[in-house]
């Protein structure tokens, strides 16, 4: 049954988030409100249901993806753009004003975008949806995607080597998008732990409340592994 979009369920919330509980990139802008303390409305949308494709919802989102935001009737979608949006809005300086630290910012969070979430989610659907969501294995995926996930993930812990955080010492909306788009190492295999300092930098992160208050499907999945 398709859930009726465009309804708060909660009158004073004005951040309604578009998202899909197994999808990194709506945890992402989750956690992001989350260590901001913004409070927001949930609004799944069901993706193996072709509820993103609806008119209601494309009138959001013109391609049907999600996360997307509506923020006191302002639509804005694609999770980076929508956490700046956030942390700009909070002033927080996890997207931080200066010239040079937001430059490094955006580099990560490009980074991370382009190399890491692609092969991630190629992944997740080939490796763990391909069924439920009705589509046919794609077998070179499963070989190659792990590949390129170890030569990106490797350079991410070249960086802890002096920094405390992905862009610095600061944490940033960077530090959010990496640890939301290897969220679901587990279930898919891939072992963080063989990367020392960014498995001590995502254990620090997933003992923070942002982490935690999103900590559902991977986490559960995550707790039945260990
Ligand atoms: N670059 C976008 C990616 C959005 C995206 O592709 N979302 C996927 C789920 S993670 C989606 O909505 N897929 C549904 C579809 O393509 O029908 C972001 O970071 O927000």
């Amino acid at each position: 049954m398709i859930t009726p979009l465009l309804r708060s369920t909660r009158d004073n919330i004005m951040l309604k988030i578009y998202g899909f509980d197994v999808s990194p990139r709506a945890l992402k802008v989750k956690m992001c409100a989350n260590v901001l303390g913004i409070d927001y409305d949930d609004f799944p949308v069901n993706l193996p249901a072709g509820e993103q494709k609806t008119e209601e919802y494309l009138a959001i989102h013109p391609a049907g993806k999600i996360p997307a935001i509506e923020d006191d009737g302002f639509i804005l979608f694609e999770s980076n753009a929508i956490c700046k949006y956030l942390c700009r809005k909070s002033r927080s300086e996890l997207y931080p004003e200066d010239l040079f630290r937001q430059a490094l910012v955006d580099q990560w969070c490009d980074f991370v975008a382009i190399h890491i979430d692609v092969h991630y989610v190629s992944l997740l659907v080939n490796k763990v949806f391909a069924e439920q969501l009705g589509v046919e294995v794609d077998q070179r995926a499963l070989m190659e995607r792990p590949l390129f996930i170890d030569q990106y993930l490797t350079v991410i812990e070249g960086q802890f080597d002096d920094n405390r955080y992905l862009a610095g010492n600061e944490m940033s909306v960077a530090d959010i998008s990496l640890l939301a788009t290897i969220d679901p190492s587990e279930l898919l295999e891939i072992d963080i732990a063989s990367y020392p300092k960014l498995n001590a930098w995502r254990d620090d992160l997933r003992s923070r409340d942002f982490y935690r208050k999103v900590h559902n499907f991977y986490g559960e999945s995550m707790m039945a592994g260990d």
